[in-house]
Parts: C-alpha cells; sequence; structure tokens
C-alpha cells in the first residue's frame, strides 16, 4: 500500500507568479485592465467582470479561468489599484487572508503582510507618506497563549472548544483542577456562601468528601428536601447550590465526580452551566428610545428593543427555574439600563424605572445624558452619544449598585454604545461581560474605514469603530444570531471579521483587531415571541378583534399623516413591508421595483409600513431624506392606486395580527435591506406563516433557505427581485399548493431553530462556561485590559471631543 504524500497547496503568491509565468499574456491583459481604471479600489464583481471583458480573446478567458490564477479571482475580496500597482487582498476561507501586490509593468509580484496592505491602502487617500510612527493595534500578542480552532467550520462554536480545552488541561494533572476548586469556593450570595465552605481545602479532601455525601445522598429518597440533609451535607463541606432534591443533589454530585476522575468536555459544560452564579444581570441598551409601548418604529428605535424584552422574559424565567432547580431560595434581578429622555414624546421614556410587563423581577432603569451644562433632554441620534457614554456609565454604576444593593453577576452590552458602557462597567466591576452588536455598522456602509472622514460629520464612525474594537476585545464572550455577522460566507466577509483588518488614514490602522477564531464567539440566535407571532391558521388564538382597525388602516381611502394611497382593487395579494425607514432598509428600493415593473404591479398590491409620509413629523436627518425619496418615486411610476403607505405601527400584537391578516390573502412578505444585520421581522413574518423574499445581504440569507423556506432577493438586482415576487404570484395563481408549501416550510424553519427556549438556556450556559474561563485565565486577561485602557483613554476620549454636544431647543 502506498502512503498518500501530503501535497503543500500553492501560496496565492506562487499562484499569481506562475500564471505570469506561464501565461503572461493572458495575465498582464487582465492586470492592465485593472490598472486602466484608475487609482482606487476594485470591488470582487469588477474583478470577475474584467475577465469577461478580456476582448474576443476566449482562449485567455480560459486560460485564466482555469489555471491556478482563478483561485485567486475566486477568493478576491477587492483589489487596490495604485498604478502600476495593483495589491489583492485575498480570502481563501472565512477568517483566514493573504495579500499580494503585482507591478502591472515590471511583472513582479510579492507578499504583503496585513501591515504593509492597509498601509499600502492608504495611499488611496493620503499619497505616499510612509510615516513609520503611524499607530498599529496589535491584539494578537495578548490572546497567543488562547486556545482557538483552526477550521472556518468551528467558527461560531467558540464553547464547545473552549470546554474541550479546559477538561484536556484538567485531565493531564491534578493541580490543574485546583482552579475549580477556587471557584466552587468563591461562590457566594449577598454573604452568604454557596456550594463549598472552608472545610475542604484540597482536591483530595474534596474528592472524599464528595465520595462521603453521594453514599449518603444516594441513600435518601429522591424527593427528599435540601432543608432535611442541608446540615449533614455542611458538615462534610457542602453549601447549598446543588440541588433543590437528593435526586438533584446527587446528579450534581456525579457531575463533579467524573470532572475529578476524567474531565470531559460535555460533564464539564453541564456542571458549570447549572453552577448557580448569575442572579443579578445588567443589560445596557443606552441610545434609546427604550420602552415597552410606542416606540417601534421611531428612528433607531427597532429590532434591538424587540430583541431586549423579549430575551428578558426568557431569562427571567429561566433563571428562576435554574435557581429553584439548585434548591435556592434567592429572586433574580434584571435591569436593562438605558438612557432616560426627558422630553420623551409621548412615551415612557421620562421614567426613572418600570416594571417589564411579564416579568416579576425585570425592570427597565433608565438614566439621563448628563455634561457639565446640566442633563439633555431631548432624543439625539445613534450616531450623536460617544460624548456623554463616560459619565452615563459612572451615573449608571451608582444607580445600578442602588438598585441591586451590589454588583451584577453578569453584564449584557446591546449594539456599540451599549458594549462600550457595558465594558467600562464590566471593567470597574470585574463582572463577566457578554456583548451583542446586533448590527456592526462598519459592514453597512461601504468602505466607512477608508474614507472615514467622508461620513465622520454625519455618522461619527471614528468613535463608533473604536468603540467596538474596545468592546469586542474587552468582552468575556460574544453573542452573534448568525455565522455570517461573525464570518459571512464563502464569498462575503463577515461583520466582525470586517475588523480584523483595517485602517483608518491618520488615526490608525488594525493590523489584529479581532480573531473571528476567537473562543470567545457563539452563536445563539433570537426567535418571536410566540403569544405574538403565531401560524395564521391557528383560529383558536388570532386576534380577530383587530380586523376591523386592520382593513381601514390597508384600504380606507381617507388620506392623512397615518396612512397615504389607496389599493384600487382590493381582491389582489398583499406584498407586505415593514421597517424604519433608514437608507440601508431600503423600502424606497422596493417601492421602485415595484414600481418599473408592470407585471407585478397588476398580479398584487403594494403595502409598506415605515416611518413617517410627512418630513415634518420627522427629526432624523435619514429618515427625511428617505421620505422625501418615496414622494418622489410615487409620483414617479404614478403608483397611487396600487400602493398604501402606512406610517410606523406602534402596536405589537396588531402587528403580529397584521401579518397574519396579509396571509389570509395569500400574501408575502419582503425584506429588501441593502444590507440586514439579522432581520427580527424575517423571523416575524414566517412565524406567522408568510412566505417571506429576503435580502441575500446578511442574516436572512441564513434564516431563509432559498426556493424552500422562503427566497433570496439581491437589492441591487432590484429588477430580478421583482421578477422573482412575480413569478412567484404567477405560480401561485397557477396552482394555490405552492403558497402553502413555501408558508410551511418557513414555519418549520422556524421551529428548529429560532426560539427564545433554546436562547435563555444557552446564555446561561455560557455565562457559566465564560465566568469559569474569566476566573482561570483572570491574569493573561489582565494584560489585554491594560492596553485597552490605553487604548481608551489616549484616543477614544480624545475623538469623542470632535462629535458636537447637542443643545435642547435646537433641531
Ligand atoms: N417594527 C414595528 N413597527 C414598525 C417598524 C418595525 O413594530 O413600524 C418592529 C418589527 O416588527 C421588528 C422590529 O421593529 O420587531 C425591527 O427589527 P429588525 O431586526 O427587522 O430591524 P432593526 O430595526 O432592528 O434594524
Ligand atoms: C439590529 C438590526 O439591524 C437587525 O438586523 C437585528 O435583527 C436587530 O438588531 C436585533 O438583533
Amino acid at each position: 500500500m502506498t502512503t498518500p504524500k501530503l501535497v503543500k497547496l500553492p501560496s496565492m503568491r506562487e499562484r499569481v507568479e506562475h500564471t505570469l509565468s506561464a501565461h503572461r499574456n493572458e495575465l498582464v491583459s487582465l492586470l492592465s485592465r485593472y490598472v486602466a481604471q484608475g487609482k482606487g479600489i476594485l470591488q470582487p464583481h469588477i474583478l470577475i467582470d474584467e475577465l469577461d471583458n478580456i476582448i474576443g480573446d476566449d482562449s485567455a478567458r480560459k486560460t485564466l479561468s482555469d489555471g491556478p490564477f482563478s483561485e485567486v479571482l475566486r477568493t478576491a475580496q477587492e483589489a487596490i489599484v495604485l498604478p502600476p500597482f495593483v495589491a489583492i487582498a485575498i480570502r481563501p476561507r472565512p477568517g483566514v487572508w493573504e495579500f499580494v501586490r503585482v507591478n502591472v509593468y515590471e511583472l513582479s509580484v510579492e507578499e504583503l503582510t496585513v501591515s504593509e496592505y492597509l498601509r499600502f491602502k492608504e495611499e488611496l487617500v493620503d499619497g505616499q507618506k510612509d510615516d513609520p510612527f503611524a499607530l498599529e493595534l496589535d491584539f494578537e500578542p495578548f490572546n497567543a497563549t488562547f486556545p482557538r480552532p483552526t477550521r472556518s467550520s468551528s467558527i461560531g462554536n467558540g464553547v464547545q472548544f473552549l470546554n474541550r480545552h479546559l477538561s484536556s488541561v484538567m485531565f493531564r494533572n491534578k493541580e490543574s483542577l485546583e482552579p475549580l476548586l477556587d471557584f466552587l469556593r468563591v461562590h457566594r450570595y449577598k454573604g452568604h456562601v454557596l456550594m463549598l465552605n472552608d472545610r475542604i481545602q484540597r482536591i483530595s479532601s474534596l474528592e472524599s468528601a464528595l465520595t462521603k455525601a453521594e453514599d449518603y445522598v444516594s441513600k435518601l429518597p429522591p424527593e427528599t428536601q435540601y432543608s432535611e440533609f442541608e446540615y449533614v451535607l455542611q458538615g462534610m463541606g457542602f453549601e447549598r447550590g446543588w440541588g433543590g432534591t437528593a435526586a438533584r443533589v446527587l446528579e450534581m454530585m456525579h457531575l463533579l465526580s467524573d470532572i475529578l476522575q476524567a474531565p470531559d468536555p460535555s460533564t464539564l459544560e453541564t456542571f458549570l452551566g447549572q453552577v448557580p452564579m448569575v442572579f443579578n444581570v445588567v443589560i445596557l441598551s443606552v441610545h434609546g428610545y427604550f420602552g415597552q409601548a410606542n416606540v417601534l418604529g421611531l428612528p433607531d428605535t427597532g429590532g434591538q428593543i424587540v430583541y431586549i424584552l423579549d430575551q428578558v422574559r426568557a431569562l427571567e424565567n429561566e433563571m428562576i427555574q435554574r435557581i429553584k432547580r439548585q434548591g435556592l431560595n434567592i429572586t433574580p434581578r434584571v435591569l436593562i439600563v438605558t438612557r432616560l429622555i426627558p422630553d420623551s414624546a409621548g412615551t415612557s421614556c421620562n421614567q426613572r424605572l418600570e416594571r417589564i410587563s411579564g416579568c416579576e423581577h425585570s425592570h427597565i432603569l433608565r438614566v439621563p445624558f448628563k455634561t457639565e451644562h446640566g442633563i439633555l433632554r431631548k432624543w439625539i441620534s445613534r450616531f450623536d452619544v460617544w460624548p456623554y457614554l463616560e459619565k452615563f456609565a459612572e451615573d449608571a454604576a451608582n444607580e445600578i449598585a442602588a438598585e441591586l444593593q451590589g454588583v451584577p453577576d453578569l453584564i449584557i452590552g446591546n449594539y456599540s454604545d451599549g458594549n462600550l458602557v457595558a465594558s467600562l462597567l464590566s471593567h470597574k466591576m470585574g463582572v463577566t461581560e457578554c456583548t451583542i452588536a446586533h448590527a456592526l455598522e462598519k459592514t453597512k456602509y461601504p468602505d466607512s474605514d477608508i474614507y472615514w472622514k467622508k461620513y465622520e460629520e454625519k455618522y461619527h464612525f471614528s468613535c463608533q469603530f473604536t468603540a467596538d474594537l474596545l468592546a469586542m476585545n474587552h468582552s468575556d464572550f460574544i453573542i452573534t444570531s448568525t455565522y455570517q455577522e461573525i464570518a459571512g460566507t464563502k464569498n462575503t466577509v463577515g461583520q466582525y471579521e470586517s475588523h480584523a483588518a483595517f485602517t483608518l488614514p491618520g488615526l490608525y490602522r488594525v493590523v489584529h483587531g479581532v480573531d473571528v477564531f476567537d473562543t470567545k464567539f457563539n452563536i445563539v440566535s433570537p426567535g418571536a415571541d410566540d403569544t405574538i407571532y403565531f401560524t395564521y391558521s391557528d383560529e383558536a388564538k388570532r386576534l380577530t378583534s383587530f380586523h376591523a382597525s386592520l382593513e381601514k388602516l390597508i384600504y380606507d381611502p381617507q388620506q392623512n399623516d397615518e396612512h397615504i394611497g389607496v389599493l384600487e382593487d382590493p381582491s389582489k395579494p398583499i406584498i407586505f413591508s415593514m421597517a424604519r425607514l433608514d437608507r440601508v432598509k431600503n423600502i424606497s428600493g422596493l417601492v421602485e421595483s415595484y414600481g418599473k415593473n408592470a407585471k407585478l404591479r397588476e398580479l398584487a398590491n403594494l403595502v409598506v409600513v415605515a416611518g413617517y409620509n410627512d418630513v415634518k413629523k420627522s427629526s432624523d436627518r435619514e429618515e427625511i431624506s428617505e421620505i422625501e425619496k418615496m414622494h418622489a418615486i410615487i409620483k414617479e411610476h404614478n403608483l397611487h392606486g396600487q400602493i398604501r403607505w402606512i406610517a410606523a405601527q406602534t402596536n405589537r400584537a396588531r402587528n403580529g395580527e397584521l401579518y397574519r391578516y396579509i396571509a389570509d390573502k395569500r400574501g408575502i412578505f419582503v425584506q429588501p435591506a441593502l444590507y440586514e444585520a439579522f432581520g427580527l421581522t424575517v423571523v416575524e413574518a414566517m412565524t406567522c406563516g408568510l412566505p417571506t423574499f429576503a435580502t441575500c445581504h446578511g442574516g436572512p440569507l441564513e434564516i431563509i433557505e432559498d426556493g424552500i423556506s422562503g427566497f433570496h432577493i439581491d437589492p441591487y438586482h432590484p429588477d430580478k427581485a421583482s421578477a422573482l415576487m412575480a413569478d412567484f404570484f404567477q405560480k401561485c395563481n397557477e396552482d394555490p399548493s405552492y403558497w402553502v408549501t413555501i408558508s410551511q416550510a418557513g414555519l418549520q424553519r422556524i421551529q428548529e431553530r429560532y426560539t427564545w427556549k433554546i436562547y435563555s438556556e444557552r446564555l446561561m450556559t455560557l455565562a457559566g462556561v465564560y465566568g469559569f474561563w474569566k476566573y482561570v485565565s483572570k491574569l493573561e486577561r489582565r494584560e489585554a485590559r491594560r492596553y485597552l485602557e490605553m487604548f481608551y483613554i489616549l484616543k477614544f476620549r480624545d475623538l469623542v471631543k470632535s462629535v458636537p454636544l447637542a443643545v435642547d431647543g435646537s433641531t
């Protein structure tokens, strides 16, 4: 038998070199086409398109697309052209990058380091500067000793990998078990010792105490309450926290015995996930409007609010159950900490404390933005909040301490501003930190890093990207809704991945910003509240009392600031969309593509719920320009008679019924965003049984399996998208069961993956495992924290000074 030889795959530089020597003419012809475009950045589709444009030369095309260079072209993410150079950023697989540069005049190829590539890219903006002292940010050395997977498919399963690592270390020798012992000994709740007391000082005594205790407890009837044998266990060194009944205590003790004898990853995860350590949780969502009623659809106030309120309900429930199961009599608390807005536009955002409905122990705690001029009264855009956050964090820390009478056990940040405050608080309090991005703005705005100055006045991305880097490196674990949020797809770059290396010319250059293979990443997807979103066919649960008002909302001919446009033929099915009226949501793009497709207009009406229809009602610059655009498109395509534009709808229960009402009429839901980080409306619509057409850019790509549980559309090819919808309606006219097939497949997809129950169980387990990991790795982590502290003080604090403070009374 012959042993297969390991063949080393050629590097990208070798591929280019090989092509240059074997097919010089063809490659030069292609590269010259790139260079001919002049200085700039070329996107992947342009790189490929140019191959098709090598005029009249089929064989050249074939040579290049079949040879080793094809891999370079297929995986190129961008090319920087600065004649005579073309530098290409190549991504052979998610999370792995290489950089090559070709001198097209001299026909030489070199491999670039990430720093060299970025420096070259900066020349697009700064010309040749050669400043050897540009600030370079590099987080790699701090994480070099931490374990990480190498396969792209393992990205986002951080906790599994971490458990494997931890258990293999523990397996090595008895001393490695010491941190676990110490960890179990530090647990306390308000001064009361939990799990282990001082009688157990060493692993050997833990082992013998466990044997004795297991022996004793196993002889008790399984349902015996902990209080009945509490004192006996206390004498052996055990305190409350092992379980409420003998059966549960025994189960936990078996798990620990197994770990002490032969640790394995899943036992470790189960055990750490059950150790009671999370009683008080603080969740930060700063910018507002954060409220339970009348806020959705307001600028900047969308899915994040829905997500957090649902999350808190699920989390409180899970905490109560776990605490009870562990035999503790402790009341958990969850505080959502947000901004208090005195001029609260008819919402409850001016109240300090608000109980969360559907919860017993969870509240919204609001803390105002303060400066030396006093409290800021008005709402401000999420892009302008940066100068307020440090003081906000300080004030919030005091308020939280007063509310909880102590520090929380877990801090969860949301979005860039909440994540920064979470980092500041967790840094100060030494508490486990989890961050959730919801949407990293950098990916939404192409080239917003290299051309950051262009965006600065409007968006202050220099602050936001800096805050994002700080938070993603400071947090103990990161939850994402999808894989693509971390590492994209085979062809597209992930949101976090786009922070691995980038440059803000003149500010700093990031050579290792975040590593998508880091075990801190975990995919835990949200769901949709099942009391509000359920299938249209669940007749018993339907809220038919809303039907009359929904009918009015859609068909009432009156034109006012709640709805404009009429649907002349009410018998047609409805194409429905609902989103904030942001540019990126691209509602205007949907209206335009509908307007241009006569067949689609013939087959279906269009109903959109978005923002306001009157510029006077909006204070948000982006929304105002979208409102103007919508009116112009409606006029240009003469859409009156086929479109209904409804202003933002804040009644969630009625919105749930609205999706189902549209399903009754065999309509569809469309999510046309240019980029959607996750897309809760997609999950909501599918949960209600509406066939859904959603953008292929971002989360919906993963939520929907194209052609099976819905459809992907590309907002950059709007004609194709509208043709796909028209085909769908046509097909449904010919065979009405087609609509049902897609609807049911969508429902099945949701049930398998997107539920809050799965989410909250996972979150609690992650809090346990990462709490332990934080404890064992505290020394190493300190180095990174000090580096981050310096970056915060020297860069972030300076940058926020460039953001103007808002003035109450002005718009
Ligand atoms: N939403 C709403 N009324 C509106 C617009 C949106 O209730 O007028 C809700 C929608 O049902 C969803 C959330 O706001 O629950 C939007 O979340 P998504 O993730 O789709 O987008 P985001 O606004 O967070 O970017
Ligand atoms: C923010 C977004 O932009 C959406 O894509 C998400 O669904 C939402 O947050 C909740 O995570």
